[in-house]
């Protein structure tokens, strides 16, 4: 991928790894812990100091079933957040995640750089405010809204039906005026999903890179991992991990994570397996190691 986001320049197959900061009272895994501006603050800057590429600040859950909020207090949520990075020198690149474009507005003016929209542009004027800003977009998956997406997971063919929605929304974007150089796409784990979806989606989501944008996945401590194991949500990280190595190996360029240290080491692993997987005039340089960290590696054993 070869994309400006905020300050930084996302060069190369990656992976990155997007931190997740949730200033909301009823997020599916964090609700409650960073509503109050200063903790969604330290959160952020723990996330950075753990090895993030940038972060995601959310001011709604969409959870299966959420209520939406209003997009007053949504704002409410994270313009705070927002300024308080930014008038500390927050280095990373920060997305915001909403489906408003009123908020997003508000967001982008407080500092944000890049818009994550769940709803793929639902909002009519979600595409206007993304162009006029010049900021990269995120387009995900998801068919109706969270309140009653779940019963809109009907596919007769799961992967064309996605890859197709998800180009529909790319020309949205593009009569809006951002272009597809801007763009990310994702294909929506849990949103209008099955946990079998989900997981069918994970298995063959690098037949999403035809779609020609580099790839965003948030599988972190989903439903589908419950579903396979059982483990309730506070303990889905050794899923997650697993989650995120596959997408490594698929060529997925951007993972959204809560927990971004483990996350970090086992998308470099996973990179370093699909760069050793290659023949050498393809492979090159594992993913991501140049852009981190300066120095390299710390002895370890
Ligand atoms: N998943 C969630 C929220 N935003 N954005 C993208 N691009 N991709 C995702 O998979 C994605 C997303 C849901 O996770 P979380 O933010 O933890 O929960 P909640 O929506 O309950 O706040």
């Amino acid at each position: 991928m070869e994309l400006r986001i905020g300050a930084r320049l996302f060069t190369g197959p990656g992976p990155f790894v997007m931190g997740v900061v949730n200033a909301t009272p009823d997020s599916f895994s964090d609700g409650g812990r960073f509503l109050d501006p200063d903790a969604a603050v330290a959160q952020a800057e723990r996330l950075a100091a753990e090895g993030a590429d940038l972060v995601d600040l959310g001011g709604e859950s969409t959870r299966p079933g959420a209520a939406p909020v209003a997009p007053e207090e949504e704002a409410r949520r994270v313009v705070p957040v927002l300024e308080r990075l930014r008038a500390r020198g927050f280095a990373l690149p920060i997305s915001i995640d909403t489906r408003r474009a009123s908020v997003a507005r508000a967001a982008l003016a407080a500092g944000a750089d890049l818009v994550n929209d769940v709803s793929g542009l639902a909002d009519p004027e979600m595409g206007e405010v993304v162009a006029a800003a010049g900021v990269p977009l995120v387009l995900m998956h998801m068919r109706g809204t969270p309140a009653d997406m779940q019963g809109r997971a009907v596919y007769a063919d799961l992967l064309a039906e996605v890859a197709a929605e998800l180009r529909a929304a790319l020309a949205r974007a593009a009569a809006a005026g951002v272009p597809a150089e801007r763009i990310i796409l994702d294909p929506g784990l849990g949103f209008a999903k099955t946990p079998e979806q989900s997981v069918e989606l994970l298995a063959r989501v690098g037949e999403l890179r035809a779609l020609g944008r580099p790839l965003l996945v948030g599988p972190s401590r989903k439903r589908f991992i419950g579903h396979l194991t059982g483990a309730p949500v506070e303990d889905r990280l050794p899923g997650t991990l697993a989650a995120v190595a596959a997408c490594v190996l698929a060529g997925v360029e951007l993972l959204r994570v809560h927990e971004v240290a483990p996350a970090v080491q086992a998308a470099r692993v996973a990179a370093a397996l699909r760069a050793a997987a290659m023949p050498p005039a393809r492979g090159g340089a594992p993913m991501g190691f140049a852009q981190r960290g300066g120095g390299g590696e710390p002895p370890a054993t």
